[in-house]
């Protein structure tokens, strides 16, 4: 593929949500209550003490938001199941309304030609799990694979394409070493525990889906290039620290069978050395990677920046999303290109991509105008076509995100979708970028090139 050549017809093009930033109603028809249920209703813990009691209303506006997708032409949506809603205890007993729901979901989706992929975990652990330890208990790896055995059993008739987990780097960063996520641990022994017991998890839920499903399974990453500010060696040891933190610890297990080196740097006595079994567990030969993209890392070295002891360097003359995430396309060819290289020729999935600029809580008009989020689609568009053109087997791409929605401990301040939500009343207008999408959609990309 030619960087000026249209994309391949089987191209999957979507967009993705989660169940916790959309759905609403976390409690309805026997739900149990999530990490994220928890957290929220934590005074102070998010901002303007935004929970996703609402959100988008997902859970009863599903087949409005349906005809919006078909509208714009996508053929694939990205979603996440709530494992509390399924299983209210985290185990045991199954909440058939909550699987209904997705189930109702899934037909839904197919009728208008839209395929689903599903996220297994989006970050929404059962409560109850959490009150026996969570990601910190080994047992997940076997509460996980149950959960997921449920899932597959009752849509793996018409799901063919399963993500295990999304982001174990955010899950473990977030929720057990930085404390901006739920359940909003900061403690350095926690953090490498949890994320090896997810990777476990992962690894027993392909390991069951082996035995129960049969079309296709993978995990979901979010990777960030890492690239040194300067040319100094000490530059350079902080960029592959803060590489093998972000990027290689959770793909090398999968991939390699071994956790990187500088892992042992990094963590020093909180290190949990695994046991040959385990590495076993996680690698588990996968059908496809889903790879996050949403910014790049130019790296020092900052000791005080514990553990990783790596700093980010402001880009003079870039442009910054209101996350502050610096906008850079080419990390994206750059991050794709490095994952072929590294771990061989796996179809990739982008499963994220998108920004989150200023929009206002009533839209101006119909369609929305947000020029920035229409450029960034652009280059990260183009990006994903150079990859393609480099030899990447890229097989689709999903937009972050359909909807604004809950973007967890920043509430509903920042938003994300190509499709502007009024949270005053639920109404849904396009925006530019969602326009814009739709004629990439509609002309395999040839306006990407002014065509
Ligand atoms: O909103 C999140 C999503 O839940 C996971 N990936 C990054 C998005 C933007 O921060």
């Amino acid at each position: 593929m030619s960087n000026q050549s249209l994309f391949p017809d089987d191209f999957c093009w979507g967009a993705a949500t989660s169940a916790y930033q959309i759905e609403g109603s976390p409690l309805a028809d026997g739900a149990g209550p999530s990490i994220w249920q928890r957290f929220t209703h934590s005074p102070g813990l998010t901002e303007n003490g935004d929970t996703g009691d609402v959100a988008c209303d997902h859970y009863n506006r599903w087949p409005e938001d349906i005809a919006l997708m078909a509208e714009l032409g996508l053929n694939a949506y990205r979603f996440s199941i709530s494992w509390s809603r399924i299983l209210p205890e985290g185990t045991g007993p199954v909440n058939q309304a909550g699987l209904d729901f997705y189930s109702r979901l899934v037909d839904g989706l197919l009728e208008r030609g839209i395929t689903p992929f599903a996220t297994l975990y989006h970050w929404d652990l059962p409560a109850a799990l959490d009150n026996r330890g969570g990601w910190l208990n080994r047992d997940i790896a076997d509460w996980f694979a149950d959960y997921a055995r449920v899932a597959y059993r009752a849509l793996d008739d018409r799901v063919r394409h399963w993500a295990t987990l999304n982001e174990p780097w955010v899950v473990t960063d977030g929720g057990y070493l930085h404390g901006a996520l739920a359940p909003g641990h900061r403690n350095l022994f926690e953090a490498p525990l949890a994320s090896h017991n997810i990777m476990r998890a992962h690894g027993a839920a392909v390991h069951a889906y082996r035995a129960e499903g049969a079309h296709e399974i993978g995990l979901v990453v979010n990777l960030e290039p890492k690239y040194p500010a300067d040319n100094r060696q000490q530059t350079r040891a902080a960029t592959k620290r803060a590489d093998a933190y972000m990027n290689r610890q959770y793909l090398d297990p999968v991939f390699l069978g071994s956790y990187p080196d500088e892992l042992r740097d990094i963590f020093g006595e909180a290190w949990p050395e695994p046991t040959a079994d385990d590495m076993a567990l996680i690698k588990q030969p996968l059908d496809f990677l889903g790879v996050n993209y949403y910014t790049r890392s130019v790296t020092i070295n900052d000791e005080d920046a514990l553990p990783v002891r790596a700093g980010r360097v402001i880009q003079d003359g870039a442009t910054y999303t209101e996350t502050d995430w610096e906008v850079y396309a080419q990390g994206l060819t750059d991050i794709l290109g490095w994952v072929t290289e590294r771990y061989g020729a796996i179809p990739l999935y982008v499963t994220e991509n998108g920004a989150a600029f200023f929009d206002p809580p009533v839209p101006l008009a119909d369609p929305h105008p947000d020029p920035l989020r229409v450029d960034y689609f652009r280059q990260h568009l183009t990006a994903v076509r150079q990859a393609m053109s480099n030899g990447v087997p890229v097989r689709g791409y999903f937009a972050w995100s359909l909807l604004d929605n809950f973007e967890w401990s920043l509430g509903f301040a920042k938003r994300f979708g190509i499709i502007h939500v009024n949270y005053g009343n639920q109404k849904r207008t396009f925006k530019t970028s969602a326009r814009y999408y739709a004629d990439v959609i509609r002309t395999r990309g040839a306006v990407l090139d002014g065509g």
